[in-house]
């Protein structure tokens, strides 16, 4: 624990972004739910099971097998984690000059799908862009958008369709089974392929267990599965579901790809029986995988993360609903509405949440979005947001309790909160090293004086 004295200057020196903070600064962290999450005491025992040799090591194969059994991909490759595969993925499957349509874009996917030259295109369904609306499945793709992109650019540039169970930046949101058969359907008609993000697919598929009609009684497993034998190929991102420290992969059903991210996987990674992998860390995900598919785990997993989420709207702080399955989207846009875009209001509060109690959250805004690669403007998407990530079998009830007061306390001050202007900027995915500043007051909204800060009403 700090005091608000040693987290200003603290923030300060982090340049006002919580990417940039020491841990040790850090109380509650819910920068991410990405490697954070706590080992089960089998997947610390897999550790000690360890096979370092450097090919072929038996954890390769355990691993291949978890993966073969539980997420019906024939072929594997292992990677340092979700981007190691992403981009080897991509340099494969992308030509100058490809369209990628996708459900929301993600930062580091379409990074490197602009990287191979290609183009990513959002054809989620409008709803996922409006934090209000209840919609259950936020992650389906609009189909009329997707087959209006294959007639306007044709289906021989479009390589495959990027599918994520769930959609990370819209809040944390699950594509329906019955979506996902239509667009393998409207797929297999002009010959492209689906790939699979499917870094968080076991919380989408609890999802559909509750929310979807002819699912109620199918296991989280059996619908995993399923979700996966509908596609062609995946990247995974070991660090969230699967809940290693690290580790991820590539997966692919065509003999063809795998025979090219073998031959690629070796420049950029490593051997393609450990890629980035340490032998005892394929071993700890091997079991992860089988742990986070247990329906027990993932009801208590989401339930901990609704639990915070109802709780914040019960306290009328505006989040994104349906509330996301790993973490609460606090929606900065309306929470302050006297900041404009360009001035980062989810940067801002998130710097204000981080100085109030030392929860570190995540801007998930126009610094995550970047800039548009041919006009060099900001982006700015419609959701502005700041994400309370949890980390799996970490914190506690009350910990959740001690977060909400605190963005409570925040939300009654908030029209004391200033914007910021960016000070250093990054060539790529800035918003892991930029740096800001306090906007100086210079608005009407600034001036407003008598409501104290939160240390000034202590
Ligand atoms: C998260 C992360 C980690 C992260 C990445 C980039 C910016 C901020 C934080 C990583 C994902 C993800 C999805 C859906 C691919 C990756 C990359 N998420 N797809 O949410 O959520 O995986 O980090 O293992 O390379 O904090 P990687």
């Amino acid at each position: 624990m700090t005091t608000e004295a040693h987290r200003r200057k603290a923030l300060e020196e982090a340049g006002y972004n919580t990417f940039l903070l020491r841990s040790e600064d850090v109380y509650i962290d819910l920068l991410t739910d990405s490697g954070t999450s706590a080992m089960s005491d089998r997947q610390w025992a897999g550790l000690m099971m360890g096979d370092e040799s450097y090919a072929g090591s038996r954890n390769y194969y355990h691993l291949k097998e978890s993966i073969q059994k539980h997420y019906s991909y024939k072929y594997i490759i292992p990677t340092h984690q979700g981007r190691g595969a992403e981009h080897i993925l991509s340099q494969i499957l992308i030509t100058e000059g490809d369209y990628l349509p996708g459900n929301m874009y993600f930062t580091t996917t379409k990074l490197h799908q602009e990287l191979a030259g290609g183009k990513f295109v959002d054809v989620i369904v409008d709803e996922a862009h409006d934090p209000e609306s209840l919609y259950k499945f936020k992650g389906d793709v609009n189909l009329n958008k997707l087959e209006a992109l294959i007639h306007k650019v044709g289906a021989h540039k479009i390589p495959y369709v990027s599918i994520a169970t769930t959609v990370n930046m819209a809040g944390g949101q699950p594509i329906s089974l019955g979506n996902l058969k239509a667009i393998r359907k409207l797929t297999d008609k002009h010959g492209i392929k689906i790939i699979h993000d499917m870094t968080r697919v076991a919380e989408n598929a609890y999802m559909i267990q509750q929310y979807e009609v002819g699912y109620e009684d199918k296991t989280v497993a059996q619908i995993v599965y399923e979700i996966c034998s509908l596609t062609d190929g995946a990247t995974m991102s070991a660090k969230k579901d699967a809940m290693v420290n690290i580790g991820g992969f590539l997966a692919t059903n065509d003999p063809d790809v795998y025979d090219k991210a073998r031959n690629l996987v070796v420049v950029y990674e490593g051997l393609h029986t450990y890629g980035g992998m340490a032998g005892r860390d394929m071993e700890a995900l091997a079991i992860g995988i089988k742990e986070s598919i247990q329906d027990d785990h993932i009801r208590a997993r989401v339930g901990q993360v609704f639990y915070l989420g109802e709780k914040l709207l019960e306290m009328g702080i505006p989040i994104v609903q349906p509330i996301g399955t790993h973490g609460v989207f606090i929606d900065a846009k309306k929470f302050l509405s006297h900041i404009s875009q360009e001035n980062f209001p989810a940067q801002s509060l998130a710097a204000e949440i981080y100085i109030d109690s030392g929860v570190r959250a995540m801007e998930r805004g126009v610094v995550s979005a970047g800039r548009n690669k041919e006009t060099g403007e900001h982006n700015y998407p419609k959701l502005e947001l700041v994400r309370l990530t949890i980390p799996r079998r970490v914190y506690t009830q009350a910990h959740m309790d001690v977060i909400a007061d605190s963005v409570q306390r925040v939300y009654k001050n908030r029209k004391s909160i200033q914007g910021m202007k960016m000070i250093y900027e990054p060539e790529y995915l800035r918003f892991f090293q930029a740096r800001f500043e306090k906007i100086k007051v210079t608005s009407d909204h600034y001036s407003n004086t008598d409501i104290p800060r939160y240390s000034e009403a202590q």
